[in-house]
C-alpha cells in the first residue's frame, strides 16, 4: 500500500475476497468494461449537452492518460482534482485510474486555505482545474497561488483556456499495466473535525464494491438515466451509486452544472432522468418548485436524499410531490452507507437514515465509555468493513483517536437503531458543523478567526435552521482595547484568508467571557444553549 496507508489486516481482507466483496479488479475496469461489452451505448452527456459513448468515453480516457504520461506523470504520484460538472470531470479521473496517480478529489468552491493544504498533505504533483466554474471565479488565479505555496507540484493543468498553465494533455494511447486492486484508487475529503484536512483512501477493492453494491441495492441497470446534481467529485454523487455505480449497471450519466431545480427539472425531462441524489435543502427547493413547474418529471423513479439529516415533515411529500420513490442516505466519505430500501414501508422511508449497504458493515452504538448501549438507546456509531477505512493518510495520532483497537472507525455521529436494523441519526458528537450537508470543521474555522487582530478567543457551533438543517454562529471575545468586528467585516477577511465561501459564519456574537465545563474548556453546549434562548 502506498505509504502512510493502513491497510486492512490480511486475514480481514482474504475473508472479504473469498465472500466476493472484493472482486480483485482495478476500478478503471467500469470504463474499459462498458466499452467492451456495450460500446455503442450513452455513458455520459455533458453540461454542453455532449454525448459520449462508452467507447468514445474510453478511448478519451486513454488519450487523457497517455498524455499525462509523456508529461512524466507517474504510478503513485497524487493529483489534486478541482472540477465542476463537466465531461472532463469524468475522463480525467479514468485516466488517472488508468495510469494509477491516485487523484485528490477537492469540491469546487474550495478555495486557497483548502487547497494549499491538501496540496501539501498528499505531496501532489499535479493539480487539475476548468479555467472557471461557470460563474465567475477564475481557478487559474487560486492556482497561481497554490503553486507558489506548493513546491511539491511540478504541474497545473487547465480544462480550456491554460493561460501560463498546461493544456489536459492528450496523445495516442499507449500500453499501461493494471493498477492492483489493492492499492489506493483515490482519496476522498474527510467532512473533518480538525484543525487540518484528513484525507481517505479509497482502494480500487473497496470502491468498485462500494458503487457495484450501491447500484444493485438501489436497482440500476442498463435503463437508468442519473443526474448529477451535487458536485460530481462528492462521493454521494461519485459512487452511491452515483456515476461509478451508473457505468457499473450500464447506465447513462447526466451532468448538471447546479443542483438547482431549473437546471435539474430540464434535464430531467430531457434526458428523461430516472435517478439522482440531493442534499436536504435542495430537496426541499424541489419539492416547493414541483408544485408550479411545467416540467415533466414523470420520469424519475428515486430521489435520494442525504448528507444531513432529512425531516419527515418534508420525507413524507416526497412521493405525492416529485411522484418518485424517496431513498435515504446516511453515508460517509470514510465509507460505511445506510440506504433505505426501495420496498421498505413508507414510515421507514420517511423516519429513518436507511441501514448498513453490506451484509459484512459491523455496526457498534456505544456509550461515552466505549460500552454498548441497551437496545434502541442512542449512541455513538462505530463502524468497520470492506469499504470502511482502517486509517486516514499520513495521520497516525489522529488514528489513534479516530479508530478503536480492533480497528472500528468512530463516526462521531449519535445514532439509535430500529429492531429492523434501520438506523436514526439523532445528532452528533464531533466538532463539526452540518449546513445542509457542507461539512465545516470548527477547529479549522476557529483557527482562522482567531488569526483575526482584534480576536482574543473564538468558538463557532451550529444553530437551528430549518431549510439548512444548521447554520454557524461564530462566538468571539474580542482582545482588549480592539474594537468588535461585524459580521461583514469577519466574512470579508475569511475570504481573504482564502476560506471557502460555505464555511463563512452565518452570525456573529460578542461575549465577555466564554462559558466554560468543570475542566476549563469552553463550553459549546452553553452557546448553543444561548442561541436556543435567543
Ligand atoms: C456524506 O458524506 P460526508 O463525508 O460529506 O459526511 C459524512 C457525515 C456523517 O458522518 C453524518 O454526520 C452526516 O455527514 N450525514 C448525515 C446523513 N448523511 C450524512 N446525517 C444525517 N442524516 C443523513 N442522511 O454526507 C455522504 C456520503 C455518501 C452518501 C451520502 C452522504
Amino acid at each position: 500500500m502506498l505509504d502512510g496507508c493502513v491497510p486492512w489486516p490480511p486475514e480481514t481482507a482474504e475473508k472479504y475476497r473469498e465472500a466476493g466483496y472484493w472482486a480483485d479488479r482495478p476500478l478503471d475496469t467500469l470504463l474499459t468494461d462498458g466499452a467492451r461489452v456495450h460500446p455503442d451505448r450513452t455513458a455520459l452527456v455533458g453540461p454542453e449537452g455532449d454525448r459520449w459513448t462508452y467507447a468514445e468515453l474510453d478511448t478519451k480516457a486513454a488519450r487523457i492518460a497517455a498524455g499525462l504520461v509523456e508529461l512524466g506523470l507517474r504510478r503513485g504520484d497524487r493529483v489534486v482534482v478541482q472540477l465542476p460538472n463537466i465531461s472532463e470531470f469524468v475522463v480525467a479521473i479514468f485516466a488517472l485510474l488508468r495510469i494509477g496517480a491516485p487523484p485528490v478529489l477537492a469540491l469546487p468552491a474550495h478555495r486557497e486555505s483548502e487547497i494549499v493544504p491538501l496540496c501539501e498533505l498528499s505531496e501532489a504533483t499535479a493539480y487539475l482545474i476548468a479555467e472557471d466554474d461557470g460563474a465567475g471565479f477564475d481557478y487559474r488565479t487560486l492556482a497561481r497561488t497554490v503553486r507558489k505555496a506548493v513546491p511539491s507540484l511540478r504541474h497545473v493543468l487547465v480544462v480550456g483556456e491554460a493561460e501560463e498553465f498546461t493544456a489536459l494533455p492528450e496523445a495516442k494511447p499507449v500500453p499501461l499495466d493494471d493498477s492492483d486492486p489493492s492499492e489506493v484508487a483515490l482519496f476522498l475529503l474527510s467532512g473533518g473535525t480538525t484543525g487540518t484536512p484528513k484525507l481517505v483512501p479509497r482502494t480500487h477493492n473497496d470502491y468498485l464494491y462500494n458503487a457495484r453494491a450501491s447500484a444493485e441495492l438501489c436497482g440500476f441497470d442498463e435503463h437508468t438515466v442519473y443526474l448529477v446534481a451535487l458536485p460530481a467529485a462528492h462521493n454521494f454523487a461519485f459512487a452511491c451509486p452515483g456515476i461509478l455505480g451508473t457505468f457499473a449497471a450500464g447506465g447513462t450519466v447526466v451532468l448538471s452544472p447546479t443542483p438547482s431545480p431549473d437546471d435539474g427539472f430540464e434535464l430531467i425531462e430531457r434526458e428523461k432522468v430516472t435517478a439522482t441524489a440531493v442534499v436536504p435543502p435542495i430537496a426541499l427547493l424541489w419539492l416547493e418548485t414541483a408544485e408550479w413547474s411545467d416540467n415533466d418529471l414523470s420520469s424519475l423513479a428515486l430521489l435520494q436524499v442525504g448528507g444531513a439529516k432529512f425531516n419527515a415533515e418534508p420525507a413524507a411529500r416526497v412521493r405525492d410531490t416529485l411522484g418518485c420513490t424517496l431513498q435515504q442516505v446516511f453515508g460517509m466519505a470514510e465509507g460505511l452507507l445506510n440506504y433505505t430500501r426501495l420496498d421498505d414501508p413508507n414510515e421507514v422511508l420517511i423516519e429513518t437514515q436507511g441501514r448498513p449497504l453490506s451484509a459484512a458493515d459491523e455496526i457498534r452504538i456505544v456509550d461515552v465509555d466505549g460500552e454498548p448501549v441497551a437496545d434502541g438507546e442512542s449512541g455513538e456509531l462505530l463502524t468497520r468493513g470492506p469499504y470502511t477505512l482502517r486509517g486516514y493518510y499520513r495521520a497516525p495520532e489522529h488514528n489513534s483517536r479516530s479508530f478503536t483497537e480492533d480497528g472500528f472507525y468512530r463516526s462521531g455521529d449519535l445514532v439509535r437503531a430500529l429492531p429492523s436494523g434501520h438506523l436514526v441519526v439523532e445528532g452528533r458528537v464531533k466538532d463539526q458543523i452540518n449546513r445542509g450537508g457542507e461539512k465545516i470543521p470548527a477547529e479549522e474555522l476557529e483557527n482562522h478567526l482567531l488569526a483575526h487582530p482584534d480576536v482574543h478567543d473564538a468558538a463557532v457551533v451550529g444553530m437551528a435552521d430549518e431549510v439548512m438543517g444548521e447554520r454557524t454562529c461564530a462566538f468571539l471575545v474580542v482582545k482588549n482595547g480592539s474594537a468588535a468586528p461585524i459580521l461583514r467585516e469577519l466574512t470579508a477577511f475569511l475570504r481573504e484568508r482564502g476560506v471557502a465561501a460555505y464555511k463563512l459564519p452565518d452570525r456573529l456574537e460578542i461575549l465577555d467571557t466564554f462559558p466554560l465545563t468543570t475542566v476549563g474548556k469552553i463550553s459549546k453546549k452553553a452557546l448553543g444553549r444561548l442561541l436556543a434562548d435567543g
